[in-house]
């Protein structure tokens, strides 16, 4: 009996070991595991005689069957692989892709010089630890205005200057003239310290040339805290214009005026074009100097208006053209250039 089941053991390995090989779809594969190897396959069934076997017997046969059950699961395996491979193959023949082909390329984008001046400012700040703060463009005079010490018949005020919004249900409301109305906020809302810039979009009614432009960019800052002073700005504002400019740029401060401010100053930075050496040169006019931010310490009808006492705490404040800053620093003569982004230019950053 042993040597009859070796036999059909050994004949049904042959026969397998072919069907296996010639099998030409996943299907006719998957039938014939079932017919070997399923519930009632053929070597299932052949297994099934080896309780009549002695014991003897079962100590050849049963290793025998095992051997045999791993091959064939083992070619199975195999086969499977290749057959699943070969189908992929077939799809992508039948499909018109070089996959050896080189990507196509695309220009990268850009930053926009704008904002890569504004990034500079702004991280030079966020050192010093001030935090951006946003507010609407659309502000009411109250904020924009009223609030800053900026009297009802300043000329700031006036149709000239100011954008003046108009809707059937409200008035009093302007395109904001700069982020000051975002400091006023701040001050309501936040007990000091408050040590806060405000980047964004202004509003004047300027014609478009040059150097103006009806819509542009400010970074204003404020610092509100006990015994602050026009030393803690000069101070700050060296250090700002120093990251900006180099460790050896020289900074200048000038008596100014501003209605939200006393005493208020004006900084300038000496001409990085000439070193002021050149009394021809067009980029400072040969004054050696050039503005880059007026700033102040806050007028106390400021804090007053804004629900902060003036007898125990006091703030510097500072503005400035991102503009203005960037036709400096990258040496840009028209302000237009900044909004027609002609990608020759835009390239070039
Ligand atoms: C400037 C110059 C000086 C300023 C003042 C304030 C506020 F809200 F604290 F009063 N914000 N910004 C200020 C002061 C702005 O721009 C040339």
């Amino acid at each position: 009996m042993i040597e009859e089941l070796k036999t059909k053991l050994s004949s049904l390995e042959e026969n397998y070991t072919l069907k296996i090989q010639s099998a030409a779809t996943l299907k006719d594969l998957q039938d014939l595991q079932v017919a070997a190897l399923g519930r009632k396959g053929e070597l299932t069934e052949l297994l099934k005689s080896l309780k009549d076997l002695s014991l003897e017997d079962k100590k050849t046969f049963g290793p025998l069957s095992n051997t045999l059950k791993n091959k064939l699961t083992a070619l199975f395996e195999e086969k499977q692989i290749a057959l699943e491979a070969a189908a992929v193959n077939e799809e992508l023949a039948k499909t018109n892709i070089d996959l050896t082909l080189p990507a196509y390329t695309f220009d990268k984008g850009r930053r926009h010089p704008l904002v890569i001046a504004q990034k500079r400012m702004v991280d030079i700040l966020s050192k010093l630890g001030f935090i951006w703060a946003e507010g609407p463009l659309i502000e009411d005079e109250a904020h924009n205005f009223d609030a800053l010490n900026i009297p009802k018949n300043h000329p700031a005020r006036d149709v000239q200057d100011t954008f003046f919004v108009k809707n059937a249900v409200k008035t009093g409301f302007v395109l904001r003239t700069h982020t000051s109305g975002v400091q006023v906020r701040a001050m309501q809302k936040q007990k000091p310290p408050i040590r806060i810039i405000a980047p964004g979009r202004v509003f004047r009614s300027d014609s478009l040339d040059a150097t103006h432009s009806p819509v542009f960019n400010q970074i204003e800052g404020l610092y509100v805290d006990k015994n602050v002073s026009l030393a803690d700005l000069k101070r700050d504002l060296t250090v700002f214009m120093k990251g900006l400019f180099g460790n050896k740029a020289e900074v200048r401060f000038r008596p100014s005026f501003f209605p939200f401010t006393e005493p208020s100053v004006e900084v300038d930075v000496k001409c990085v074009f000439c070193e002021g050496k050149d009394p021809s040169c067009p980029v400072c006019k040969g004054t050696g100097w050039k503005e880059m931010l007026g700033a102040g310490v806050v007028h106390p009808n400021v804090l007053k208006n804004c629900g902060i006492n003036p007898e125990e705490y006091s703030g510097y404040a500072f503005g400035m053209g991102v503009e203005r800053l960037a036709m400096f620093s990258l040496n840009i003569k028209d302000i237009r250039t900044f909004y027609e982004n002609d990608v020759r230019v835009l390239e070039q950053f």
